[in-house]
């Protein structure tokens, strides 16, 4: 294991007390020196480590950052978070665990931002990933056929939805696809990429982003949990809550098991709704009547007709 985290570990062990230099030194068999270079590296990473002259190191507050060593600690997961790989700032979450996925990562590798420069939501759009936000993307390799791809990423809407709720206490809903919501504000989205063949998928990417403790400001409506909840969450604790609620539905839709989507109608915005659906080369509106076992939002249209759709924005009208 490396040096910083066993000297976090040893810190925590001593709780509020210092820790001298010395022992530390003797612990992990390095020299006193080399012991400060790895409190200046965690202090960087945003840990409070006091200094005592004399006396040696307390550890007041660990670091509020998603680092690796902070989101594994505690985690139940068996899958999901075995590798993380934590980034205070990178172009996209999803673009680097699909560079990760191409040359052969795990399954429940999860790649994870402090921030973002070029966050992207659906066709091309861009997600505002400011610092306070939650950037993460999983990858996944269900051996699934390609058009099962929509339910996953209802499943990971949902995921985050009951992730986000049950850790802030802000109830969530779900805007078909997959936006979360608070009321008509958006508070969340998800962003699923698949690479494979016809018949099968390889991997896909599962890109969340969940406006934790960070202010967007876009061409709609938006919220944070920490406005909705009145206090800022530990954004740590949350991507474990992620990761602990994706495993369990995901392992169960491996298994072939469908109620993940009586789950999800329960939390959905849309169902009973008067709706416009656009996509790129038409607009279908609606009444929302169900979601099938293939995750497609089904449509009364005027004349009585039903129709499908599986991908497009969802506009609800009342
Ligand atoms: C989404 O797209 O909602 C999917 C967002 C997925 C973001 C995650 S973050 C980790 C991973 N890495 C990435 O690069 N992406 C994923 P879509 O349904 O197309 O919604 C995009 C629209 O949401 C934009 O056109 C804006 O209107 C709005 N928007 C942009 N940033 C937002 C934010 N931070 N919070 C709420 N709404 C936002």
């Amino acid at each position: 294991m490396e040096y910083e985290s066993l000297i976090i570990d040893a810190l925590l062990e001593a709780g509020a007390k210092p820790v001298s230099g010395e022992e530390l030194a003797g612990r992990l068999g390095i020299s006193r020196t080399a012991v400060w270079k790895h409190i200046r590296a965690l202090q960087r990473e945003g840990y409070h480590i006091e200094v005592l002259r004399g006396r040696g190191y307390a550890l007041k507050r660990l670091s509020s950052r998603p680092l690796e060593r902070e989101v594994r600690r505690g985690l139940s997961t068996r899958r999901f978070g075995k590798r993380v790989i934590y980034y205070e700032r990178v172009g996209s979450t999803n673009d680097v665990a699909r560079e990760l996925a191409r040359q052969g990562a795990e399954e429940g590798t999860v790649v994870i931002a402090g921030e973002q420069t070029r966050g992207r939501g659906r066709l091309d759009r861009s997600w505002e990933s400011p610092e306070g936000g939650v950037f993460l993307s999983l990858i996944v390799r269900p051996h699934i056929p390609p058009a099962a791809i929509s339910r996953l990423s209802l499943l990971a809407g949902l995921a985050a939805a009951k992730a986000a709720e049950s850790f802030s206490g802000v109830p969530i809903g779900l805007k078909w696809p997959n936006d979360l919501m608070v009321d008509d504000r958006k508070v969340g989205g998800v962003l699923c990429e698949m690479e494979g063949e016809a018949e099968r998928v390889d991997f896909a990417i599962v890109g969340i982003g969940i406006d934790a403790n960070c202010d967007v400001s876009v061409d709609i409506p938006t919220t944070s949990l920490k406005k909705e909840a009145g206090a800022a969450v530990d954004i740590t604790g949350l991507i474990r809550e992620v990761l602990r609620v994706f495993e369990n539905l995901y392992e169960g839709f491996l298994r072939g098991a469908a109620d993940f989507l009586e789950d999800y109608k329960e939390r959905s915005q849309t169902l009973g709704k008067d709706v416009k659906i656009l996509q790129p080369k038409r607009e279908i509106a609606g009444k929302a009547v169900d979601i099938d076992g293939e995750g497609a939002l089904v449509l009364r249209l005027r004349d009585g007709s039903y129709e499908r759709v599986l991908s497009g924005d969802c506009i609800h009208l009342r």
